[in-house]
């Protein structure tokens, strides 16, 4: 269906640090995206608590990272090797995008983003690229983003939807989909272990970069009685964190005790996985987050085989 002016299920305005924000309305729900990053920073199925976490003390201003959301993380993933002072996880999260286009297709509504090199990205990692972001607001959200190699050398990077999920009380979820993986544990010294239980529960301060896993997880959270089941593909890491009170205390963009209500499950390319391009290839990530039922009365058609591995590699 060709997008009209008329039913426009997409606005936008100037939000709170003069930061431009795109809404989305549909019958499904409504998604906020600040253009800066490309940050998804809201997500709210008709009838449901939202499913990304956001903080209250959020900074939203001009060329500074948001906390929570969907920060969207280029080229390199936490700290550059080798340049410590680089910006944590890359310079994408807190560049201003340019709103491409809106499309409708029946009630899904999907915006795309675009985010090149330009003299600021070049100071801090010199190639170029072309960075395309589709964010598609159905019953699910979809979040997809292709790299594209525009320069006339091969490069690598890394990339991550380091997705904030709103947990009721995260001492309390199970993560399931991670069993038997290899992880890099940043809470001890980046050491190599590997998931023995089942399936995960957060018990204090959890960093782990899990290598070589492709698969979907699925986060049970009993006080939402509501599952939140994420599917992948092009993505070969998977990233859980949240701080725990100790380190949430010294995190200023964090309200007191919000680091329960905040479960980080990434879908990345980092460390083992990092990727490399040739001049003119490009690389497809994509996330698609769903809600599901508690336990006891989860709808089938969500917890279906993920699809093939597709890139576009
Ligand atoms: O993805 C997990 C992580 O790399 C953690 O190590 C933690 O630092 C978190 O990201 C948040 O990073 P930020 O730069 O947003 O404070």
């Amino acid at each position: 269906m060709a997008f009209s002016r008329h039913d426009t299920p997409v606005r936008v305005t100037t939000g709170p640090g003069g930061l431009a924000r795109a809404t989305l309305t549909t019958a499904h729900g409504d998604a906020g995206v600040c253009l800066q990053g490309a940050h998804v920073t809201h997500w709210q199925p008709r009838g449901a608590t939202p499913v990304l976490f956001l903080s209250t003390r959020a900074e939203m201003a001009p060329g500074r990272p948001i906390r929570g959301g969907v920060p969207v993380v280029f080229p390199w993933f936490a700290t550059r090797a080798g340049a410590p002072t680089a910006p944590a996880h890359g310079f994408a999260r807190t560049r201003p995008w340019r709103l491409d286009t809106v499309e409708q297709a029946g009630d899904a509504v999907t915006l795309t983003l675009l985010l090149e090199a330009d003299e600021t990205t070049r100071r801090l990692w010199r190639h170029d690229f072309l960075l395309r972001y589709r964010i598609t607001l159905a019953s699910t959200l979809t979040l997809a983003l292709e790299v594209v190699n525009t320069s006339s050398e091969p490069w690598a990077f890394e990339n991550a939807l380091h997705t904030y999920l709103a947990v009721g009380d995260v001492t309390a979820v199970t993560v399931e989909g991670l069993a038997g993986a290899s992880f890099i544990d940043k809470t001890d010294g980046m050491r190599r272990k590997r998931q023995d239980e089942a399936s995960l529960r957060i018990v204090a301060e959890t960093d782990r970069v899990y290598v070589g896993t492709r698969g979907r997880c699925v986060v049970d959270d009993p006080v939402h009685d509501r599952r939140l089941v994420i599917d992948k593909h092009g993505s070969a890491t998977t990233v859980v964190w949240n701080p725990g009170a100790e380190r949430a205390a010294a995190v200023p963009d964090l309200g007191p005790g919000e680091w329960r209500h905040l479960l980080c499950v990434e879908t990345a390319n980092a460390a083992d996985d990092a990727l490399r391009l040739a001049p003119g290839e490009r690389h497809e990530m994509v996330a698609t987050l769903a809600v599901a039922g508690g336990p006891s009365r989860a709808p089938t058609r969500l917890l279906r085989s993920p699809g093939p591995e597709e890139t576009t590699r």
